[in-house]
């Protein structure tokens, strides 16, 4: 079918293991022409914003009705999994193409940079463009709940706050054979040591998290005691006080970072009753991972989030994310019903 075919050809760009296909990559352009040829194809109306998103609408005969969205991101992480972003790309194209064009404009959009912190649909809510009276995002879940749970689709009913910063740690350069143990300033000791106490403190609260993802040696040779090591801290909770707690516990800057945002109630209902109505009881969970509709929502703008089962236990950025085709499809029934209920009011 279609939206698999489409799936794996992005899934494809940038080759290796995963989907490769970084912000501001060749790769991420690429999968944007493919998406924006694909637009076209179907009849859409194609706008790139000033920050390079792409929003492919199908006009609706009411130009005074708010619009309404549906889309996520086409970027990903390095060996990513196939679904995180394209997917609701990807289901709302096939959603909003099985609605038409009717009173209400349609779109469906691609926002630039979701995972190097939602550049794109910041840019797009700092005064760039007019923004929708509503936005759905379909996406995989990218966690066990829904596995657990045996049901195949979610609405999401608030996203975490989060916050990236990066540490710089100093000590002091050596040669690895004739300094004495007792004579070391070694930066990656200190550096270790910090990440385990980052460790430590996000166990010690409920619901947060903290990632050491990348960390950097300097000069980076073998036989040379590290002088300087920098590592980037990933710190999220489901609300500001656990949030500055934990950046608090650890040294970070608090007050900083992505706000929690809980999701439009309307649009969470409009969500519930396309679920129920694929007979799917809708089960309501948080979304740990950031996403482009949190933004939104941040901005004012009614939005909502459909989750579709993750496999293999939720794994997610990573080539082992993955999704059943019957689930997916049944996501994709589920967003263009959510779409018809609120493109009829
Ligand atoms: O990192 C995240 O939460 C998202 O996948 N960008
Ligand atoms: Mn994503
Ligand atoms: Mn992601």
């Amino acid at each position: 079918m279609r939206i698999f075919e489409r799936l794996d050809e992005l899934y494809a760009i940038g080759g290796g293991q995963g989907a490769n296909r970084r912000s501001g990559s060749a790769g991420e352009q690429r999968a944007h022409d493919l998406v924006s040829g694909w637009l076209e194809e179907a009849g859409f109306e194609v706008e790139r914003d000033s920050a390079a998103n792409l929003i492919g609408r199908l006009r609706g005969t009411r130009p005074d009705l708010p619009e309404l969205w549906a889309g996520s991101h086409l970027d990903s992480v390095p060996e990513g999994g196939r679904l995180d972003g394209p997917l609701g790309v990807l289901g709302g194209l096939e959603a909003v193409e099985r609605i038409g064009p009717g009173e209400r404009t349609l779109a469906v959009v691609a926002f630039r940079g979701e995972e190097v912190g939602c550049i794109g649909s910041r840019a797009r809510v700092a005064e760039i463009g007019e923004l929708p009276g509503a936005f759905v995002e379909l996406h995989i879940e990218q966690g066990p709940r829904l596995e657990h749970a045996g049901v195949p689709l979610g609405v999401v009913t608030a996203i975490v706050g989060y916050s990236r910063q990066t540490v710089t740690i100093t000590g002091r350069v050596g040669h690895a054979g004739t300094t004495p143990m007792d004579n070391r300033d070694d930066a990656l000791c200190e550096a270790a040591e910090r990440v385990l106490a980052i460790r430590n403190a996000a166990r010690a609260i409920p619901e947060a998290v903290a990632t050491v993802g990348v960390l950097t040696v300097a000069p980076g040779g073998v036989n040379v005691i590290p002088g300087s090591v920098s590592f980037t801290v990933d710190v999220r909770a489901p609300d500001r006080g656990r949030l500055d707690r934990l950046l608090a516990a650890i040294g970070l800057e608090t007050g900083v970072g992505v706000e929690p945002t809980v999701m439009d109630a309307t649009v969470v209902d409009a969500v519930k009753a396309a679920i129920a109505s694929l007979d799917v009881t809708p089960l309501e969970l948080p979304s740990g991972a950031g996403h482009d509709a949190g933004i939104l929502a941040a901005a004012g703008v009614p939005s909502a989030m459909l989750f579709v089962r993750s496999l293999n236990g939720g794994v997610s950025h990573s080539p082992a994310e993955h999704s059943s085709d019957e689930d997916i499809l049944l996501a994709v029934d589920a967003l263009e019903r959510t779409l018809r209920d609120l493109g009829s009011v």
